[in-house]
């Protein structure tokens, strides 16, 4: 008689969707649509009436317009977003960077539809969303924070001074519902406590709708050192090493490498295990960066994002993974691969952000591409969505393409560099390529000797005459 062979457990490998919808723009739907492709996925992409005659549209299984131009009625529009997958048969939409990628209702809103959010769930982002959160559930996993309590400051003015006496000046207010720099403001002393206090508050208000602040240390020259994580939904999670992110103006970056020079591999793996941790207690699914300020040989987080980031490439390059397939697979509900002893960095990684922008006053510039030389050769990478021909278009941001390179040594990576944005060459518009190459002769970077304020200062003395 026939015995009845017991069916494998199919739940752990069953996938979840066998298409994706694409709710983003430019070179990030361009690189979230190769993803899909080598992993066998359809791809649905979107676009605003601005987009229409994007390239990767082209190469989608579908492509549809969602709306006008301005990204509040098109890529920032959720119901258009959900009906467009629903029109497509769309099983998952993946938000890229910017957009609705941090927006726990939109995550949400996705997962109610029956669809799957490429990313982590509404609550994990909404932790993070909320820095007061996000600080406790880094200090219930042992990552190291930035000294300063894990409470709201209360209203009373004499309470609120002592507070900033325990931490010692200079302190720095920031938005509990902020982050990336906005809503946040130094106090050097005590006589300004107060009026920063309000401000800052009367700010947090109008651009969050939020009036809840709290209070840190201000550290005066860290760097920005970030560490890259990726988790599977049965709570496995890796960190796939460090970034320093560094050089930014105006908190948008410029160039962002890995691994971080000059961290001992000793100081940073207990970092980067507590990140581990904090990710398998909260639930943490898909890629997400932990975001700390590096001073005088410590780590102190500051905040986490919960989606892909730009610069992920440069990880991508030291690790040997596919990190956006990576995430797909998470949200797939497929087990890690890998574990922590999979995980290596080899050599050395830089990323350049190309931005159509005016070299001096640095407002976008938009325009029509009219002659395109892009970098090849070994250790080069672009991601990009443009062509001869592509007009920039004034909407959105200035980001038109990643010039990414990896060698064996931070030397040689930058000598690569060097080469590549030297023959990287786009008529027609204003971008910042001479200004990365002049960044690329600076010594101090050279040497690995700068700090997040570092790119304005030199910014400020290249101006003068
Ligand atoms: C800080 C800080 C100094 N001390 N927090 C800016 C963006 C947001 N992610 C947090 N930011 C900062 N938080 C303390 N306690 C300095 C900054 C900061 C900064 C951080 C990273 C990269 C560039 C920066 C530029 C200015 C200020």
């Amino acid at each position: 008689m026939p015995v009845a062979v017991p069916v494998p457990e199919a739940s752990a490998t069953k996938l979840r969707f066998d298409s994706v919808l694409i709710a983003n723009r430019g070179e990030i739907a361009a690189r979230i649509q190769a993803a899909c492709r080598a992993l066998d996925l359809k791809t649905v992409c979107v676009c605003s009436e601005a987009d229409r005659d994007a390239a990767y549209g082209k190469t989608a299984d579908s492509f549809l317009c969602i709306g006008p131009s301005s990204a509040t009625k098109s890529y920032l529009n959720k119901d258009a977003l959900l009906l467009a997958a629903r029109l497509t048969g769309a099983g998952a939409i993946h938000p890229g960077y910017g957009f609705l990628s941090e927006n726990a209702a939109f995550a949400e809103a996705v997962e109610k539809a029956g669809l799957v959010f490429i990313g982590p769930d509404a609550r994990s982002i909404a932790i993070m969303g909320d820095k007061i959160s996000a600080k406790r559930a880094m200090i219930a996993a042992g990552v190291p924070c930035v000294p300063g309590p894990d409470t709201a400051l209360p209203d009373d003015p004499s309470a609120v001074a002592q507070i900033a006496l325990e931490i010692g000046y200079p302190v720095i207010i920031k938005a509990t519902a902020g982050g990336g720099g906005r809503g946040m403001r130094v106090v050097a002393q005590a006589e300004q406590l107060h009026d920063a206090i309000a401000l800052t508050r009367e700010e947090a208000r109008q651009a969050f709708g939020s009036a809840e602040l709290y209070m840190e240390k201000f550290l005066r020259h860290p760097r920005h050192i970030e560490i890259q994580v990726l988790c599977d939904s049965h709570g496995n999670a890796v960190w796939l090493g460090h970034r320093d992110c560094s050089m930014q103006r105006r908190h948008q970056k410029v160039v962002e490498e890995a691994p971080a020079p000059g961290i001992a591999e000793a100081i940073i793996a207990p970092v980067g295990e507590a990140c581990v941790k904090a990710c398998q207690q909260i639930g943490y699914r898909g890629v997400g960066t932990f975001e700390f300020l590096y001073e005088d040989g410590a780590f102190y987080f500051i905040e986490m994002n919960t989606r892909l980031q730009v610069e992920h490439p440069v990880t991508e390059m030291t690790s040997g993974l596919d990190i956006v397939q990576e995430q797909i697979r998470a949200a797939q509900g497929v087990a890690l691969a890998i574990t922590q002893a999979d995980v290596s960095c080899n050599g050395h990684s830089f990323e350049c952000r190309i931005n159509a922008e005016d070299p001096e006053s640095f407002l976008s510039s938009a325009g029509v591409i009219t002659g395109l030389n892009l970098p090849q050769g070994h250790g080069i990478r672009v991601d990009t969505h443009i062509h001869a021909g592509y007009k920039v278009s004034p909407y959105y941001d200035s980001l038109i393409a990643k010039v990414i390179v990896h060698a064996p040594t931070r030397a040689q990576a930058m000598e690569t560099m060097r080469r590549a944005l030297g023959d990287t060459r786009i008529d027609g518009i204003s971008t910042n390529i001479a200004f990365l190459q002049a960044l690329f002769q600076d010594e101090a970077f050279a040497k690995g000797e700068t700090d997040i304020h570092y790119l304005e200062q030199w910014l400020k003395l290249r101006s003068k005459p």
